[in-house]
């Protein structure tokens, strides 16, 4: 439940900085696409602050992600632990976002 509202909280964070509808997460284990319900993919390139392991989140520094948010920092919600595996604070990574419902995962990461 914690982990709900932290995430909630810094979505909405972003949401407002990126102007986009604030998501609900209704799921703090699995973030299921829901049927009838298409996602979007972006890409995009960032350097490591912070991660989490326990609640699943890694703080990026991104740049701009062409046509969906500008350059910021940022938490972000990893679909699987084990994408934050090997990564520390530093790293220049790329990664990808999926958004489904208003809800937003990383679903892979590349160190570069
Ligand atoms: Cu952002």
């Amino acid at each position: 439940m914690k982990i709900n509202i932290i995430v909630a909280l810094l979505s909405v964070m972003c949401s407002v900085a990126c102007q986009r509808p604030s998501p609900t997460i209704t799921n703090n284990s699995t973030v299921a696409p829901q049927r009838g319900v298409t996602s979007a993919t972006h890409r995009g390139v960032g350097v490591v602050e912070a991660i989490d392991p326990e609640k699943r989140t890694i703080k990026i520094n991104h740049e701009e992600i062409k046509g969906y948010m500008e350059a910021m920092s940022m938490d972000f919600h990893a679909r699987e632990a084990t994408l934050l595996n090997d990564l520390k604070p530093g790293d220049r990574i790329e990664f990808t976002l999926e958004e489904t419902a208003g809800i937003v995962v990383i679903t892979n990461i590349k160190k570069l």
